[in-house]
């Protein structure tokens, strides 16, 4: 049993098989208001080679067992243990199958953890990854034990006339007392991680698919009442991404349902059930009226994301969850890859490499580090990580590079028909890999193992007399806080050699060191290798790392000239935009290393002047433009300053730059912003997308330019969706904070939408990230608000997560408000849902970078937190780990 008690710590090398082998599962819920009866009915095997007179210990949390019985016999309390968090049961058969059946009484209704089976609004609903099940039944709840489900509820029909579960439903009936019944058969052998129950008043949107052999599969999405019109949009991109994975993996849906439901409280995105996905009910719900596209596209993502996890995830799973980047890491690639192909290839990469850099890249700087496969943890909740899924992501990407298309399809094929039905570790997957492209990946897998974000030096000469260009590449890494080695790992970095004329030179290239050189990449394995480029007319431009082939900080030596060059050049559109977003970060870094109020200029008019150059560029798509008029974030510059960071220094110097930006553009950011008719009838394309995006953007530098919010205010009024609307009122909340025009479109906001729980979270999360000191003042204010509550995960995440990670301004007020007010509210949440609390207090990791005043007083607070009495596992050992 692998048993995570407090405190105690599970290592990856402990892993071993269970004692005895689980060959079905038969349970019956029985829902009723106030608590819910749960029977189980468990066909065990002692497993071969298993000691005669071992134990079978089941896991357990909150649980009370009212009775357990074997082969049909009531045992007697010699032959048991049965504690909160576990049942050990004693003199089992020695060979052969037995039978255990256990009943449990839980309270869904108090269940404010939202972990096993829960109430929301009324509705019944599980969620059970990681360790959820076992809050509804004692149960061997790890991954490697499958089995197949057969399942019934029961419920008052009035209050449930929905009943879902796992698979196939296989009948259904009536009862006495108003009470009805469903049951449900998933032949699919599947960990309890899997395991969903749904029961409650649904609306429904229905609709079904033909897979690529030919059977109909009934798609269901139920909402709250009322709702589901709202879902039209999810139901049209889980049939894109059915055919999308059929397409691309030769992946076929394999039950005869498959059912979405949306909840309001959920404490994730969403969970990839088998056959009955569910989702915070903000990934499926949308209207243009309710909606910006930003939620369109995520709702898309999530949507492909949960449904690719058939194969990805439950048809093989994780054997257990130090793999969990098996399944995470695969499916967000598979998710990134689609929408790639459903939308702007690059402009989808710039923002996938911004959210690595954004999260990815400060977690694995700082104590919390830990490698894309960690090798132990106290709290597995804690380890649904940027670098378990992101980077998890990346070290796919990078395989499909090393290997190619055809190849990678090869090794994907395989891993899919040698452990379709099994509980595979990463060795299994790279397995795979080496046999379809004939490689061997020992060392690639030191991504799986490092921790830390390798740092990447390239510098390059010309030698006009020979004309050959000499490129030395050389990595590096430092140890972390993960403390796992710095062994030079497998890089895969993509380039160019572009001329004058924005087109791709060839050039025969020839390897010193430990690299080699494949097609347009090289793949760098030792510490440092020279290649010698011959057979160029003159100097090329080197764009290197194209499309961010491998996740690492990228030191290249080159002239701004030659940047500038590469951002109105490249043929590779990533690396255009990267060339002047680095030149753009690297000097808003420099300017915020000087003093507060220092007034020099971050940003040379060359650089300006080429911004808006590829801002005006109509050959471009307007997606483009706007990511490129998108200068780095807040955080984005305190990451690269690295210490002694001084929040109020960097909002300046990145506000000063955009209102520079806005003053020199000022007549294209009028065109821009304007003149686009509202009344477009709406479309979420992502081109249509594309265009709303680019006038917001500039919208926003006009206003920043003039510090006038008319036309802001006038956008606002005339918006006909909520992507114009917000972007509006995003610029008023921030820029023109308590002015009287702020004042009345975040009332008349209020009052528009104060009936749907989305939209409120949108003017809540807006009010909390106002960059001023007033902020404090305000996020206390909202969370008085009678619509606030801590039992809502989205609700605490737009205040308590919106405030503390996205107001660098007033989270890190000098006189330590900030910090105080996010401890005390984070102390009161753990009580109620230790998983928010304990993700939220992440964002006191970064302590040791700041000033010596906030990192003080971070560093305090930390302390604070952590002498709390009664802390909950999730957020002792976040803040355990943070002060390390
Ligand atoms: N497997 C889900 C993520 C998830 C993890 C834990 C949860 O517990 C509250 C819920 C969801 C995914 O990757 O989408
Ligand atoms: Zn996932």
């Amino acid at each position: 049993m692998q048993r995570t008690e407090d405190g105690q710590i599970v290592k990856l090398t402990d892993y071993r098989p269970t004692d005895f082998v689980l060959r079905g599962v038969d349970m019956t819920l029985r829902l009723f208001e106030g608590h819910a009866d749960v029977v189980t009915i468990l066909a065990f095997e002692r497993r071969e080679g298993a000691a005669a007179d071992a134990p079978l210990c089941l896991d357990g949390d909150e649980l009370i067992l009212e009775s357990i019985a074997v082969d049909g016999e009531i045992l007697p309390p010699s032959r048991y243990e049965a504690t909160p968090d576990a049942l050990v049961v004693s003199e089992l058969p020695e060979s052969g199958g037995f039978e255990v059946r256990l009943e449990t009484r839980i309270a869904p209704e108090e269940n404010t953890k939202l972990m096993g089976l829960f109430r929301s609004n009324g509705i019944w609903c599980t969620q059970c990854e990681a360790e959820g099940f076992r809050r509804i039944t004692y149960f061997p709840d790890r991954p490697d034990v499958l089995a197949p489900y057969k399942v019934r509820i029961e419920a008052e029909k009035a209050v449930a006339p929905v009943l879902l579960s796992n698979g196939n439903p296989v009948e259904a009936g009536e009862l006495a007392d108003g009470r009805h019944y469903a049951v449900w058969d998933d032949p699919f052998k599947k960990p309890s991680y899997l395991f969903a129950v749904v029961a409650g008043d649904l609306d429904a949107l229905h609709d079904s698919f033909v897979t690529m052999s030919g059977r109909t599969v009934a798609l269901g999405v139920y909402t709250e009442k009322g709702r589901a019109p709202q879902a039209s949009y999810a139901m049209d991109a889980l049939k894109r991404s059915m055919v999308w994975d059929e397409r691309r993996f030769g992946r076929e849906y394999d039950l005869d349902v498959f059912n979405v439901v949306a909840i309001a409280d959920f404490n994730m995105g969403a969970m990839e059930n088998k056959g009955l996905n569910v989702f915070n009910h903000k990934y499926v719900l949308l209207d243009q009226d309710i909606a910006t596209d930003t939620d369109y596209a995520g709702v898309e993502t999530v949507i492909a994301h949960e449904y690719f996890h058939n194969w990805t995830g439950n048809r093989i799973t994780c054997r257990d969850w130090f793999q969990l980047c098996l399944k995470e890491g695969l499916t967000v690639y598979r998710d990134q890859e689609f929408s790639a192909d459903e939308r702007e290839p690059t402009v989808q990469r710039i923002a996938s490499v911004r959210r690595l850099k954004a999260h990815q890249f400060p977690e694995d700087q700082g104590p919390l580090q830990h490698p894309v496969r960690p090798g132990e943890y106290r709290e597995i909740n804690n380890f649904y990580t940027a670098t378990v899924y992101d980077k998890g992501a990346e070290v796919v990407r990078m395989i499909a590079t090393l290997l190619g298309e055809a190849d990678f399809r090869k090794g994907m094929d395989l891993y899919f028909e040698r452990h379709d039905g099994d509980a595979a570790t990463i060795e299994d997957f790279l397995a795979c890999f080496e046999e379809a492209g004939g490689l061997d990946l020992s060392q690639f897998a030191l991504w799986y193992a490092q921790a830390g974000t390798p740092t990447l030096t390239v510098s390059e000469s010309w030698d006009p007399k020979e004309r050959r260009h000499t490129v030395t590449l050389r990595q590096s890494l430092t140890q972390g806080a993960a403390g796992t080695g710095t062994e030079p790992m497998v890089l895969p970095v993509r380039f160019g050699l572009v001329g004058g004329n924005g087109e791709d030179r060839r050039a025969e290239g020839d390897v010193s060191g430990e690299a080699r050189l494949k097609d347009d990449v090289i793949v760098l394995t030792g510490e440092e290798a020279t290649i010698t480029f011959t057979g160029l007319s003159d100097r090329p431009y080197l764009s290197v790392l194209r499309d961010f082939s491998a996740p690492v900080m990228l030191e290249h030596q080159q002239s701004e000239a030659e940047r500038l060059a590469l951002g109105r050049l490249d043929p590779n559109l990533f690396n255009r935009w990267r060339a002047l977003d680095d030149l753009i970060a690297e000097a808003l870094t420099s300017a915020a290393r000087r003093p507060l109020g220092d007034e020099e200029p971050a940003l040379k008019s060359a650089i300006v002047d080429a911004l808006l150059a590829s801002a005006d560029d109509d050959e471009l798509a307007p997606a483009f433009r706007a990511q490129a008029l998108t200068l780095p974030g807040e955080s984005d510059v305190a990451r690269q300053l690295r210490e002694n960071v001084d929040p109020d220094r960097v909002h300046e110097v990145v506000d000063a730059a955009r209102v520079a930006i806005g003053a020199k553009g000022l007549a294209l950011f009028e065109r821009l912003s304007t003149g686009r008719p509202s009344a477009e009838p709406f479309s979420p394309d992502a081109e249509s997308a594309g265009r709303r995006a680019l006038a917001n953007t500039a919208l926003a530098y006009r206003c920043a330019a003039t510090g006038d919010p008319a036309a802001a205010v006038a956008q606002y009024r005339a918006a006909s969706n909520m992507t114009d609307r917000l972007g509006a009122l995003a610029i008023l909340a921030h820029r023109f904070a308590g002015e009287a025009a702020c004042e009345s479109a975040l009332d008349d906001f209020y009052r528009r939408y104060e009936n749907d729980d989305l939209v409120l979270d949108k003017w809540f999360a807006l009010q909390a990230t106002a960059p001023t000191y007033e902020a404090v003042e305000t996020v206390e204010r909202l969370a008085n608000h009678p619509r606030f509550t801590m039992r809502n995960p989205n609700r605490v995440r737009t205040v308590f997560g919106s405030f503390a990670a996205g107001n660098q301004v007033a989270f890190h007020r000098p006189d330590g408000a900030g910090y105080r007010w996010v401890a005390e509210k984070l102390a009161a949440l753990d009580r109620i849902n230790p998983q928010i609390a304990a993700r939220i207090a992440t964002t006191f990791r970064a302590w040791r970078s700041f000033e010596p005043g906030r990192r003080a007083k971070l560093e305090e607070t930390l302390r604070q937190l952590s002498e709390i009495k009664g802390l909950s596992k999730d957020l002792q050992d976040i803040v355990d780990r943070s002060r390390k």
